[in-house]
């Protein structure tokens, strides 16, 4: 018995003496120690490698790895392509690389056969570290998994090296969180974007500036992320703001003149009652719609006017009513609700349509002349009006509409880039994009439809990137944001952006891609 534990203790103390003595010994020459140091005593020989024809999210991928393990360490690393010079007969790849995506080495090609769906790969082989995933966008997140668990967490504790031994072979799952250009996930990047707003803006009851229609809008953006995170805190923000709403602008909401003001508040009400079942908000939003209907559904030529003058009749109330009515008629299965909202859809589609998806704003009732202008929120509500009167009825003429809406709305107005309009001397219209977000990530989770996720994910990235130092975004979300408020820079543009980011987050777990 003696024996047996003094020959463990002689295995205990002496195996690791012979390694480091191993490791010691070969410090200065580092093929045979099985170790890759991408660092190594603050040093590094290493260059990250991308495929030479490669999209933009590698593009960003490498330079993102390359700053964060540079900023990190305090080393230089090159960045190249992966490109082999035809003519040079004796060329030789490189030994220390980092090989991000699908490159042409053999190490890559290795790694990627069988990889699939939504899979990354991170793992050594000889001198190499590779990351790949099966499409260039979980590349990306491959990328950004490396970043997080390797250069930006305890395992490089000691900055003076980065070694990973011949064991490392992550598999994971990308999917849409993380972000590469802030090194965020988006989800943190929504709670700040939120935590600031509610900093500068948020009095404990009130958000400051707010009236009546950015109210309702602002607090749509508050149930935003509740719907999205299921945070309880969040919740308490969307109620108190709601029982403010009443003491500031009373809970007859038919007193407004604006047809428009009053469904954009039960639209809220009703999504707080579908998210908390708590019926005294449907009771309210449900008579409050009863009542434009009632006073604003031109029962002769169809369609809603405006305000009560019964001047104009506009999508900004035609498609915000069909989503209340559609939304009333999921709660209450009564069929009439569906009729409504399917009767003022059809009517904008015959009045106030481009028939290629593109929603024009309103139409005047004396002189029918068409104000043919598209702005975001219009091109939101019809989306969502669409959405929803297809859920609730099947018919597919509706999804068509929605569809070709929201191409109409990425890849014609915005040319797939990022939203940077409706900033201008207009107040109403600063908080016009954060509806179009809402609605046009409802029609993304009920299509499973990853380029509006990626479009919007986009816009969040950038605008992100814009914050000023108080952490506000203004709502032209291409331009950074100033530092001083000027007096036209309303608290409903500032809002967007946290709109934008609730409605821009990955909506199925990990494990659901697979
Ligand atoms: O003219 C309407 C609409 O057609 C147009 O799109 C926008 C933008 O302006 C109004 S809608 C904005 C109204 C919302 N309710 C409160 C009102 O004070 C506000 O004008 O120009």
């Amino acid at each position: 018995m003696k024996k047996v534990v003094s020959l463990f203790l002689i295995i205990g103390i002496i195996l690791p003496c012979i390694s480091l003595f191993v490791s010691c010994s070969s410090n200065k020459n580092d093929e045979d120690d099985g170790l890759i140091k991408i660092v190594d005593n603050g040093e590094s020989k290493y260059t990250v490698v991308r495929p030479d024809n490669v999209g933009e999210n590698v593009r960003n991928a490498v330079v993102a790895l390359r700053t964060a393990i540079n900023d990190k360490f305090g080393v230089r690393l090159e960045l190249s392509t992966d490109y082999i010079p035809r003519n040079e007969e004796n060329y030789v790849i490189p030994e220390y690389e980092i090989l991000v995506g699908d490159t042409n080495r053999e190490e890559s090609v290795a790694a990627l056969e069988g990889l699939t769906g939504d899979r990354f790969v991170i793992k050594a082989v000889g001198k190499k570290i590779i990351i790949c995933g099966a499409t260039d966008k979980m590349t990306e997140q491959a990328v950004g998994y490396f970043i997080r668990n390797f250069v930006e967490s305890d395992y490089a504790a000691d900055t003076d090296s980065f070694t990973f031994t011949s064991a490392l072979n992550e598999q994971g799952v990308g999917g849409y969180s993380y972000c590469i250009s802030t090194g965020l996930t988006f989800e943190e990047m929504a709670s700040q974007v939120y935590t600031d707003f509610r900093k500068r803006f948020w009095n404990g009851t009130w958000v400051q500036g707010s009236g009546f229609w950015d109210a309702a809008e602002i607090l749509e953006t508050f149930i935003d992320a509740y719907e999205a995170t299921k945070e309880p805190e969040y919740l308490e923000y969307v109620k108190t703001y709601a029982k403010s709403f009443e003491q500031v602008n009373g809970r007859n909401w038919l007193s407004n003149s604006f047809n428009d003001d009053v469904m954009w508040i039960t639209i809220a009400y009703l999504r707080i009652y579908l998210l908390t079942g708590e019926t005294s908000y449907y009771t309210h939003a449900k008579s409050m719609y009863d009542g434009v209907y009632k006073r604003a559904w031109d029962t002769v030529n169809g369609g809603m006017f405006w305000k009560t003058d019964n001047k104009s009749k506009n999508s900004c109330i035609n498609c915000p009513a069909a989503i209340a009515a559609s939304l009333i008629a999921q709660i209450s299965k009564e069929e009439k609700y569906n009729t409504q909202a399917k009767e003022m859809i059809d009517w904008v589609v015959a009045n106030l349509y481009g028939g290629d998806g593109y929603v024009y704003d309103s139409v005047s009732v004396e002189t029918g002349k068409i104000n043919n202008w598209a702005s975001t929120y219009n091109q939101g509500t019809f989306i969502g009006a669409c959405t929803l009167i297809y859920q609730n009825t099947n018919d597919e003429k509706y999804m068509g509409y929605a569809d070709d809406a929201v191409k109409y709305t990425m890849v014609n107005m915005f040319k797939n880039g990022v939203i940077n309009s409706e900033g201008g001397d207009n107040g109403d219209l600063h908080g016009f994009k954060g509806i179009l977000t809402r609605w046009i990530y409802r029609y993304a989770i009920f299509k499973n439809d990853r380029n509006v996720l990626e479009w919007l994910q986009l816009n969040a990235a950038t605008a992100y990137s814009n914050r000023n130092s108080k952490g506000l975004i203004w709502t032209t979300w291409a331009d950074k944001t100033e530092e001083t408020m000027s007096s036209e820079k309303t608290v409903f543009g500032y809002s967007t952006a946290v709109a934008l980011m609730f409605n821009s987050l990955q909506w199925w777990t990990a494990d659901e891609t697979l």
